[in-house]
This record gives structure tokens, sequence and C-alpha cells, in this order.
């Protein structure tokens, strides 16, 4: 049988051979969308909700009749929400507030000198725009891993950003309403794209839309493209591309597993991107075998094919798992499994990725709905700098610092000769002024 994966043979690397760019990673253009999604955002800022109505009639091909959604609609969304997705969610929200929870940090007091202590404090922003996609992928999961962990955060006021939908009278999706509903959110507009990203960050005060301190969520090139310009006024979390899936697997691993979560993720998108890294090479014929049979048996074939077939999905063959990690870390994975005789050790090695489910229990696609973990996650190798969406993305440390009479005498000096070396002399004299007897303080004045 032909392969389905394309093999990449690197049983004989090199130490010092540079592997970045080994796999290619689609090419997601948003640089070229920046000055287009720029005008929208302007046309909100100027004009409010008609541009976002003009900007709805235009992308999503629908009028909504309301840009704020009322509540009745809400509640409606979960009244006929099927029962069935309505408990599968509360699960996954349950499981994920526990996980949000426990990134909050405490707060901690570092003791500099006698005297002398920095507290630092993690403070939640006042008000976050979540936004959630409504084209061909319509994910209520996502609405839960937003909403869940700025929560968790003790963000207080969230409102949720979601495209009108002409199949649904120009409401954003029902069972995006009816998320939103069941996690007690009540601000939700029905707009989308960029028009949204920049009503969020810059408000509109026509309907009573406050500017957010935060946005986040994924969407296309356009919202990833509308995050880049607003960035300068809210924190924005990363840029989602197409989804990833590494594996890391030895001779241990059953192949119908690896090829499972493989196929799972391909299903996103044809530009997904699946890989498995293994020193097995008996491992990667039966992977291929049954990544074969999947791909064609599954629901979206086309899709699975078109991904897997890519350039960005392969199988590459390393002689060790010390190699397997160093080409993941290389890829900086947006998930990562490793399912071998040994995961710690493996786990122990790797740096760069943006989720990792260990052993052959923990598939990726638990980790989408209910592992507890978040699935909003670095993509495009951006793993490599920054963390995937959690209570932390809501979160600022603050620094509360407190010295007393005898703390600030122990670095007086100190900070007048620097305060001099600066030019500064105000700076210096601030401090001494602490020192001066009262009526020497009248004096100078
Ligand atoms: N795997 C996707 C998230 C998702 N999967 C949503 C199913 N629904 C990106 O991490
Ligand atoms: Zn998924």
């Amino acid at each position: 049988m032909e392969d389905v994966l394309r093999r990449i043979d690197l049983t004989t690397l090199p130490a010092e051979q540079e592997l970045r760019g080994l796999l290619p990673r689609p090419a997601v253009d948003v640089a070229a969308s920046l000055a287009a999604v720029t005008e929208l955002i302007d046309a909100v800022r100027e004009r409010g909700a008609d541009a976002l109505i003009e900007q709805a009639e235009r992308f999503d091909h629908v009028r909504p009749t309301e840009i704020r959604v009322g509540a009745q609609a809400l509640t409606d969304a979960l009244t006929a929400l099927d029962p069935s997705v309505r408990d599968a969610l509360e699960v996954a929200v349950d499981r994920v507030r526990i996980g949000s929870r426990a990134q909050v940090p405490p707060s901690m007091v570092a003791h500099i000198a006698e005297g002398a202590e920095i507290e630092l404090r993690w403070q939640p922003v006042d008000r976050v725009g979540l936004y959630v996609p409504g084209g061909k992928a319509v994910y209520p999961s996502s609405v839960v891993m937003n909403v869940v962990a700025a929560q968790a955060a003790g963000v207080c006021s969230i409102a949720v950003a979601s495209p009108a939908q002409a199949d649904h009278a120009g409401l954003p999706h029902p069972t995006i309403l009816a998320a939103c509903a069941l996690l007690g959110v009540e601000e939700v507009y029905a707009m989308g794209g960029a028009g949204a990203i920049g009503a969020l960050a810059h408000g509109v005060p026509s309907i009573g839309l406050a500017p957010v301190d935060v946005v986040t969520g994924p969407g296309n090139v356009f919202v990833a493209a509308a995050k880049r310009v607003v960035a300068g006024t809210v924190r924005v979390d990363a840029e989602a591309g197409p989804t990833e899936i590494l594996v890391i697997a030895d001779d241990s691993a059953d192949a119908e597993l690896v090829a499972a979560d493989l196929v799972s993720q391909a299903e996103h998108d044809e530009l997904a991107s699946a890989v498995l890294v293994t020193d097995s090479a008996e491992l990667a014929d039966r992977v291929d075998a049954s990544v074969a049979r999947r791909a064609a048996a599954t629901a979206a074939a086309e899709r699975v094919a078109a991904s897997l077939m890519g350039e960005q999905s392969a199988i590459v063959l390393v002689a060790d798992l010390a190699a397997a990690a160093r080409v993941s870390d290389a890829y900086a994975p947006e998930h990562l499994e490793i399912i071998t005789r040994d995961d710690d050790a493996v786990l122990a090695m790797v740096r760069h990725a943006g989720a990792i489910f260990l052993g052959p229990h923990t598939p990726v696609s638990l980790g989408d709905y209910a592992a507890g973990s978040n699935h909003v996650l670095p993509t495009g190798g951006q793993a490599r700098r920054v963390a995937g969406l959690g209570a932390a993305t809501f979160l600022r440390a603050q620094q509360v610092v407190r010295y007393d009479r005898a703390a600030l005498a122990e670095v007086r000096r100190e900070v007048t000769a620097l305060a001099a070396a600066e030019g500064l002399p105000a700076h210096g004299e601030a401090i001494e002024a602490r020192f001066e007897e009262p009526a020497r303080r009248q004096e100078v004045r």
C-alpha cells in the first residue's frame, strides 16, 4: 500500500543539525490582511453599530436585527439544547473549572531585608471580550474554555462575540448561545470577524458595549490580524492557526491508538498537521496502515486526507527517543502526545509544547473537551514562547512594596548615588527628605 504520511528519515541525525523548518507549517499570511482589517476596525470606531450591521451583511450574509443578543434568546437556546449535550457540557465545565482554578497563583511575599518586603499580588483584569467563531466550525467547547478560564481568574465582566448566522435569524449559533447561558454569561453580541475584535477593544457606546481589557479566542486569518491591530490597546492571547498534533511513540505503543489520534486532529482542517516521531520503523508501518484505513472510513474523509497528505504531516524516523524529543522541540507542537515505555523520561527531555498528553489513555480529544485542561493552545511554533489560554491570561502580577524607616536607611546611600549618576538628583532628594529633621525641611523650602 502507498504511504499516506510522508516519511522523513532522521535516523542518522547529526547533533548540530538545525531542525526548525524541517516540518513545514501551512502558510498563513496574517500580515497581508492588516490594512483591510484596520479599515474594518476604523469603520466600527467611527460608525459603531451601523458598521457592524454592514459588515454582517457583507461577510455573514445576514442583517442582524440587534447586535446585542437579548436575554430571552439566551434562555431559549439553553431550553432547546439537547439534554445529553447539556449534561456533557456541564461535566466539561466542572472539570475545566477545577483545572483553571488550580492555575491561579497564590500571593507571594519576598523578604528583601529586615523591614523590606515585596508582595506579588495576582489581580484579574476588570473586563474581557471572548471571540467565538461561527463559520464551518461551531465549538461550544471553546466557549467553555474561554469563559471558565476568565471566571476562574476572577474576571467580573465578560462579553462574548460570535458572528450572526443566516440560518438562525441573524443570531449567533444556538449552541454557542446555550453554552453562554449555561455559564451565566449575559452579555453576548452577534458580531464577527475583525469588526467584532475592534468593537470589543474600543467599545461601541451606542449599544452599551464598554471596551474590554483583554480579547481572547480563536478565529480565521482576519481575526488574527485584527488581534494584532488592537494589541496596542488591549491584551490579546496567542494567534490560533490550524490544529497540530505530534506523537512521540516507541515500539510499545498501540499503532491503532496513535493512528486514531492523528486522524482526530486532522478532522479539524485541511491545513491541520499530524506528525508521528518514532524510533520504530515497524510502528511507523503499522500506524501508516491504520491511518490509511481510518482516514478512508471517517466522516470527514476528504478533509482528513488533505491534512494527512499535506506537506505539513509526516512520520519522522529517529534513532532514539532523545532525538525524538529534539525533533518535537524544534517543531514546538500545539499538542504533544507521548506514548512510550517510559513517558516521564521522555517528558523530562521535552521543553516546547502547548499541552502534553501522557500515556495510552490520554488522547488529545479528551483534552479538547473534558480532561480539565484548556484546549486553546499556541500553534505555529508559538509554544516556544507562550502558554495556552488559562486563568493566567486574565491575571496581572502586581508588586506591592513596603519598607520601614530602618530598611530605607539601609539602601539610602545606594539609591542617592545611582540617582546622581543618572542626573536625577530629585530622586535622591526624595530619599534624603525622609531623614531630615522637620525644621530643616522648612528651611529647604
Ligand atoms: N483541537 C482543537 C480544539 C477543539 N477540538 C474544539 C474539538 N473542539 C484545538 O485545540
Ligand atoms: Zn480538536
